[in-house]
């Protein structure tokens, strides 16, 4: 018999490739979602770049293109606690993959409104699973992307471990005390601090009720399509280039395809950690192939392959297309330079065979950000939501695109 597992947010950039990965692996899958995600676009008038079906039209063409099916619950898993405990009881599924949370900086500093939105459905969904699992005794694993952000980007080259971290206390007997605690987070926006915030119920939960729980700490996702989501046009994957929801390299590929200024915010020293799509999907299936023994701590695997300077990153986009790069305002409160190096070696050691930039960045150009182009909206583009009254949108201006002549040497 096929083994259950239900995807939240499985109608999401990463949930969609994922749900189609687990499902030609022989899963039997369940996307959970309450598409608030499409009606977050039309708020505020954004779409992706590439054209993304209807839920419906996804999920038949997934049936006539593989021959499996998927099954879609429209359930909100903050706040229909009833339907997703009914659904875990009828599924007792192997796993639940939980990407269903509201997931960009931006948008969570928007405004009071988006503050409190994010924090109450991020919150509320990861303990409405959790609470629900506990309370009908299931052995599910629960697989939850978290993000590299927990760990804050002031780094000045220690490498950060997969979410633990040894320490020595000097007690007032002057005896030296060791512990293994989290890793002690520094969240940078309200979303991130949620992820923070995931980290402790999970301990809870794993202590409290033996629930198996994998916590993977994802860096920035690129690129779009995997093997499944090019089988048909019509399951092809969001790729989202706004203000709020685009990522730094995407922004970048699309801004470079139509002949807009690369929006470097600040001094563009900022160093992150990236992975592809194809990558993260295959780590996911690895991670509920690799569950932890029930009663053990939470397993915390750094979900990342490489990392970048966002100015390398520019000059890198605008080397391979001939783009202007503008520095414009940090509407961010961050490090305007930082180190970063992480440990992915839980994933290596699985078997992860990572795509690189240098592999990934042509085919992302030509069949996503080129042949989209004409979808394109300038409108969407500035980064408008600021951190703090101090900080401002990062617009293209004339003095931006100057220095931007004259950036940093690399
Ligand atoms: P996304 O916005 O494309 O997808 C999230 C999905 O979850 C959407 O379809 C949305 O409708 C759904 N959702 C949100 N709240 C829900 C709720 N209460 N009930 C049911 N469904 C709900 O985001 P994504 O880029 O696919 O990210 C997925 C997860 O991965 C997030 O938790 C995010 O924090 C994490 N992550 C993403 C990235 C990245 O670069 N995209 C990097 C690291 C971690
Ligand atoms: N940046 C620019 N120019 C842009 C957009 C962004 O310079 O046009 C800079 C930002 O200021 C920031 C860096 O690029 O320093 C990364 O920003 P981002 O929007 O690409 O990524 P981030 O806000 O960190 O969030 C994304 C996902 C989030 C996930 C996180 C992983 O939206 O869900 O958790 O990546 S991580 O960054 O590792 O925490």
């Amino acid at each position: 018999m096929e083994k259950n597992i239900i995807v939240i947010g499985g109608d999401g950039f990463c949930g969609w490739p994922t749900s189609l990965h687990l499902s030609r692996s022989g899963y039997n899958v369940t996307i959970v979602d309450n598409l608030s995600r499409r009606r977050i676009d039309d708020d505020l008038g954004a779409q992706s770049l590439t054209p993304i079906a209807s839920i419906k039209e996804r999920l038949t063409a997934w049936e006539e293109a593989s021959g499996h099916t998927i099954r879609f619950e429209n359930i909100d898993a903050a706040q229909q606690f009833d339907a997703l405990h009914s659904l875990l009881e009828e599924l007792k599924p192997e796993a639940v993959v939980h990407f269903g949370e509201q997931r960009a900086a931006p948008y969570s500093m928007r405004g009071l409104t988006e503050k409190r939105y994010t924090v109450d459905n991020n919150i509320n969904a990861t303990h409405n699973l959790l609470a629900a699992i506990a309370a009908l005794r299931l052995d599910t694993h629960v697989v939850h992307l978290g993000t590299m952000g927990v760990y804050g980007y002031d780094g000045d080259g220690l490498e950060i471990p997969e979410g633990y971290q040894k320490v020595m206390v000097s007690g007032d007997d002057n005896v030296i005390y060791q512990r293994e605690i989290l890793y002690p987070t520094n969240p940078g926006s309200v979303y991130h601090m949620t992820k923070s915030m995931d980290q402790l119920l999970f301990q809870f939960y794993a202590k409290n009720d033996q629930i198996r729980v994998t916590d993977l700490h994802q860096g920035i996702v690129w690129g779009t399509q995997t093997p499944e989501t090019k089988l048909d046009e019509r399951l092809i994957n969001r790729f989202d280039y706004d203000g709020d929801y685009g990522t730094v390299l995407n922004r970048f590929l699309v801004q470079a395809a139509v002949g807009h200024p690369l929006t470097v915010h600040g001094t563009g020293g900022q160093t992150r950690a990236f992975i592809h799509i194809r990558d993260t999907v295959r780590c996911i299936r690895l991670a509920i192939e690799n569950p932890p023994a029930k009663g053990d701590r939470v397993v915390i695997r750094n979900q990342m392959t490489e990392t970048h300077r966002v100015r390398d990153l520019a000059r890198l986009v605008a080397s391979i297309s001939g783009a202007q790069v503008a520095m414009v305002e940090n509407p961010r409160k961050e490090a305007a330079e930082n180190d970063l190096r992480v440990s992915n070696a839980s994933f290596i050691s699985l078997g992860l065979e990572p795509t690189t930039l240098e592999e990934g960045l042509l085919e992302e150009t030509v069949e996503i950000a080129e042949r989209y182009a004409d979808r394109f909206d300038s409108t969407t583009v500035a980064a408008a939501s600021i951190w703090t009254k101090d900080q401002q949108a990062g617009v293209v201006t004339e003095a931006a695109l100057l220095a931007g002549q004259t950036q940093p040497a690399a």
